[in-house]
């Protein structure tokens, strides 16, 4: 095991991404207890909630946790103190630049690890203070940048000398395998752990991952400067269509406003966000987080002990 993960922690070089309304207590102390990083998502909820999250965590797991920051929360900057009351150990930031707060995170000895869609943003990152970077690549759901995983991994890899973790696009042990070989030192899965049985989105969603195909995403809200993967369905169309008549932000917002939580909480398929990555065609079955950590691990070493003859 590498010494970043050790001082971190985890059996498993492996953190469950930071989705929004989907990752609470329940999901992230699973995932910690099965040996990986898992990950309460702040998204824009009220502190309170949030404080809440945290508890109820540490209360089902002995095992390291981290918080994830998003950054266009309008509350950030509590969310941002209460991670340091609350003695949380890492910290991942998602849809910004999380400088302003790395001083206070790393006075409370939090391990800082910002989520960047590019090299440039990953040097900064890497100034700031931060102890890792995760690169995620556009295959991921949710707010997604422009490069690919394999496209962008390696470009940050050889412009920062501190780790490099890869997101976007990795479902399973061939993910895990690439990721390693383009110089990451670990992996952020997200779209898996939506199908885990620990997971408590509404059923009808993890239905919809399980049965989508591999073109059943599209990016949508890119005029809004926050574009977003989701699965699709008459939401997705309905955004798309305003793109097409280049129309006012506004009505993005109209539209977007409680869209994630519809899907999540209320299973609405149709004007529900079912934000998801290019690899929900590939999840096939609802396991444990365990299982899945293991799976996928156990598909990584059988694939390194593998002779690849050109
Ligand atoms: O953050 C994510 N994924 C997310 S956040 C989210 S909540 C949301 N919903 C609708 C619109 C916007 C947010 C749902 N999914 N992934 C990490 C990520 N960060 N992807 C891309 C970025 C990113 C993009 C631009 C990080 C920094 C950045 O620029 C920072 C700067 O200031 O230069």
């Amino acid at each position: 095991m590498n010494s970043f993960w050790k001082e971190i922690g985890i059996n498993y070089p492996i953190i469950q991404g930071g989705m929004a309304w989907v990752a609470e207590h329940s999901l992230a102390s699973a995932v910690s207890n099965g040996g990986g990083l898992g990950i309460i998502a702040a998204a824009n909820a009220p502190v309170s909630y949030v404080r809440d999250e945290i508890r109820k965590t540490k209360a089902l797991t002995d095992k390291p946790f981290g918080v994830n920051v998003m950054l266009l929360s309008d509350n950030v900057d509590e969310i941002a103190r209460l991670v340091c009351e609350e003695g949380v150990k890492v910290v991942t930031t998602g849809a910004g630049d999380p400088s302003k707060y790395m001083d206070m995170w790393k006075e409370h000895k939090i391990k800082v690890i910002p989520v960047v869609p590019s090299v440039a943003l990953a040097k900064r990152m890497e100034r700031s203070g931060a102890d890792a970077v995760i690169a995620e690549g556009c295959e991921a759901g949710g707010h997604v940048g422009e490069l690919t995983t394999m496209a962008l991994i390696p470009q940050v890899v050889d412009a920062i000398k501190i780790p490099v973790i890869a997101a976007g696009g990795i479902g399973d042990g061939r993910g895990i395998a690439a990721a390693f070989m383009l110089g990451a030192l670990g992996v952020q899965v997200g779209t898996r752990f939506l199908v885990a049985k620990e997971c408590t989105i509404h059923p009808a969603y993890k239905e919809r991952v399980l049965k989508a195909k591999d073109i059943d995403t599209v990016v949508t809200g890119r005029p809004t400067g926050h574009p977003v993967r989701i699965l699709k369905n008459r939401l997705a169309r309905e955004l798309l269509k305003l793109e097409k008549t280049a129309a006012p932000i506004e009505q993005y917002e109209e539209l977007g406003q409680g869209a994630l939580a519809k899907a999540v909480k209320e299973g609405d398929m149709d004007m529900g966000s079912i934000m998801a990555g290019q690899i929900a065609g590939m999840i096939i079955k609802e396991q444990t987080c365990s299982e899945i950590i293991e799976e996928m691990f156990d598909e990584f070493k059988e694939l390194m002990n593998k002779n690849i003859e050109i």
